[in-house]
């Protein structure tokens, strides 16, 4: 019997390189060569490149390498100029933003100054890849779910590094730049307004990723395991429904009652991880603007026990 080849079992495809469309279309911005790799093919497609640069492309990752290479050398003047200090210490390093009696001011290079240039250049980075998926996605006459989707995260990233500081008047509420100095910040952020547990929107985010990995483990299990008959081509499985997406959707209905469908999960999927920066942004947004201490906030809305 002739198997379906599914995604266990695809074979790599060697000829010449797909170099997507060709005809009547700008190339300059596309790089030129295309080759193949054993290693991605056995996580995804064997062909890597072309790739498209273009303007946005560009501006992003050169302003992306400046925000990474000035951390870097704030870093290796922290180390001392020393190496074996610099590799040692990498982890602890950490490229600050001013002390709060800068305000929204600008500030001398080494006392947050720095810093201040390092996250200009990283707004233009993110903004500009943002852009990028827009325009990529525009030019290959998609739907723009990925540029909203990355938005949601652009967003939770903008209210810890800009909307916040500029609401409490002082770029020291922003997020340091350090493998564990952020993470000290995270703790004393939460510390500091009470026990973030305590903010609504805070558990709410926390549900929704709980949720996009139960949505994803679920989605992707129940993909591969339909794939024997086709359910890995879930495009045409939405257009002319067959016996994988029967299957798939009798088996979570014999299970637990509902089934989403062959195009809703991914609906699902996209709403859930979405909803984990949007509500996320939100709680912090809130948070020394609007509520002081979390924990007492939700004292006073019976959320939390009186004593
Ligand atoms: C797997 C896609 C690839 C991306 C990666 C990250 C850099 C930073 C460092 C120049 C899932 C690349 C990292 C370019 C280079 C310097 C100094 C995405 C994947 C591999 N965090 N965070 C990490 C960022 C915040 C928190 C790791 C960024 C908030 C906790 C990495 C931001 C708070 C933990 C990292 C950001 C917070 C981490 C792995 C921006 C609250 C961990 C990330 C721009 C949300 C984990 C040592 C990962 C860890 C971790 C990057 C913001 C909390 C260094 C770029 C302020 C509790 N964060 N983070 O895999 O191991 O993401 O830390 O907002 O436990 Mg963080
Ligand atoms: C940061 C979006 C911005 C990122 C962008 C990417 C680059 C790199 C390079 C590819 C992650 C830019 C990328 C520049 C490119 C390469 C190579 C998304 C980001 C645009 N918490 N907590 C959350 C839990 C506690 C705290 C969210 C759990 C404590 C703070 C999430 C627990 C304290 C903040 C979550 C827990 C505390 C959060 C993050 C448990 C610390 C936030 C969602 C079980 C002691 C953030 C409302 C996310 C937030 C956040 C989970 C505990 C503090 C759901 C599970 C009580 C300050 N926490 N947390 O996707 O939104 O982040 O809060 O204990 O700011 Mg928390």
């Amino acid at each position: 019997m002739a198997e379906y080849q599914n995604i266990f079992t695809q074979v790599q495809v060697r000829s010449a390189p797909e170099m997507g469309m060709v005809e009547g279309v700008e190339l300059s911005n596309r790089t030129k060569g295309a080759g193949f790799s054993s290693l991605a093919g056995w996580f995804g497609n064997a062909q890597l490149g072309p790739v498209y640069l273009g303007t946005m492309g560009v501006l992003s990752l050169m302003s992306g390498a400046v925000w990474f290479m000035l951390c870097g050398a704030w870093f290796w003047y922290q180390a001392g100029f020393n190496p074996a200090v610099f590799m040692r210490d990498l982890f602890w390093f950490s490229l600050e933003p001013p002390a709060a009696e800068y305000g929204l001011g600008f500030a001398p290079i080494d006392q947050g100054g720095l810093w201040l240039i390092a996250s200009f250049f990283l707004l233009i980075s993110v903004l500009s890849w943002w852009v990028r998926t827009y325009l990529r996605a525009q030019a290959l006459g998609m739907g723009k779910h990925v540029s909203w989707a990355f938005a949601s995260a652009i967003w939770l990233f903008l209210v810890l590094g800009l909307i916040r500081p500029v609401l409490m008047g002082s770029w020291s509420e922003a997020v340091p730049y350090g493998i564990f100095s952020h993470l000290d910040w995270t703790n004393n952020f939460s510390l500091s307004y009470g026990n973030l547990f305590y903010n609504p929107f805070h558990a709410l985010s926390i549900a929704f990723l709980y949720g996009s990995a139960l949505l994803f483990a679920m989605h992707g299990a129940t993909i591969l395991a339909v794939s024997r008959f086709g359910g890995d081509r879930e495009l045409e499985q939405i257009a002319d429904r067959g016996t994988a997406s029967e299957r798939a959707a009798l088996f979570w209905r014999w299970t637990m009652g509902f089934n989403a469908t062959m195009e809703g999960i991914h609906r699902w999927a996209w709403w859930f991880a979405v909803l984990v920066t949007l509500t996320g942004g939100i709680g912090i947004l809130l948070t020394g603007t609007v509520v002081d201490n979390w924990y007492v906030w939700a004292q006073e809305h019976g959320y939390a026990p009186l004593q």
